[in-house]
């Protein structure tokens, strides 16, 4: 008999992928948690019914989020990760020759835990040395360190359940003060095709904290739409208007100076969507 396992994006639209075999389902404290094993994006961890992070396309994401600000600043010596149990940020985060200390604060454990097991590709850098992994809610943390790191990434669920507090004005408030006077944030802030509203509400909230706010994108074969975007606040480093140098690491899928440099360029619609 065929499986297939659907996330339901929207109440009318969903994603649906042949399985080979369910691994593990498990309810936390927090949340669902499923890892499942499709044909064709391999193993996936779902989230409360939401695809998080696939074998095949996590690569895309993980790179986005990261090297982006790390690029825009630098100089990133320290580097903080919200959420983003499964690892992959904080991989491609000391990627970067300049990173000296990279903290990832995840709220559940058991997405560490069963990362660690099934993701080992994703979770190979949380045994790093230069990692610091700490299970706590983020934003009590962020509120108990005040200008502390380079960069922050908010690599969350969608905004509802355990994520909610991770798209309030008052925690982008809290990250702006755990930043270094020229600190960099990022946030994954979901699709540009099914939430306007919440990008539009994202970007003006961190407008009224930075004096830099930019949104880019980029194709995730597995998110919502298919199309994604991230909301980079910064202090002073504005990423529009950089020289691009070589990197100096060569081991990305998606990323390159290409898409550093056009990543911010925006399609009416959503230049529409930000005024
Ligand atoms: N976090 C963002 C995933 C959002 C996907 N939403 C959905 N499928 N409805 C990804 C975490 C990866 N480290």
């Amino acid at each position: 008999m065929d499986l297939w396992y659907t996330e339901f994006q929207t109440e009318t639209i969903g994603l649906t992928c042949k399985t080979r075999k369910t691994l593990h389902t498990e309810k936390t404290d927090f949340q669902e948690i499923a890892i499942i094993d499709t044909y064709q994006f391999g193993k996936m961890l779902v989230l409360d019914g939401t695809v998080q992070t696939t074998e095949v396309d996590e690569h895309i994401y993980h790179e986005m989020i990261s090297h982006v600000p790390l690029l825009t600043h630098k100089n990133p010596k320290k580097v903080l990760v919200i959420g983003g149990g499964d690892g992959g940020a904080i991989r491609e985060v000391i990627k970067h020759k300049s990173v000296e200390k990279a903290v990832l604060v995840e709220i559940d454990k058991r997405v560490v835990e069963l990362s660690k097991k099934y993701f080992p590709n994703i979770s190979s850098d949380l045994e790093n040395d230069l990692v610091e992994v700490r299970i706590e809610d983020g934003i009590k943390y962020i509120d108990d360190n005040k200008n502390v790191f380079d960069v922050i990434l908010i690599d969350s669920t969608d905004p509802v359940g355990p994520a909610e507090g991770l798209f309030s004005k008052d925690f982008y408030k809290s990250v702006f003060e755990a930043l270094k006077e020229d600190g960099i944030m990022v946030a994954q802030t979901e699709s540009p095709y099914f939430h306007k509203k919440l990008i539009k509400n994202v970007n003006d909230d961190l407008k009224g904290i930075f004096p830099i706010v930019n949104l880019y994108t980029c194709p995730i074969p597995t998110y919502p739409s298919g199309f994604w975007s991230f909301t980079l606040a910064s202090k002073v480093y504005d990423p529009t208007n950089k020289s691009v140098e070589d990197l100096d690491f060569n081991n990305t899928k998606y990323f390159n100076e290409d898409i550093y440099r056009s990543c911010f360029l925006l399609p009416k619609f959503m230049k529409d969507v930000l005024k």
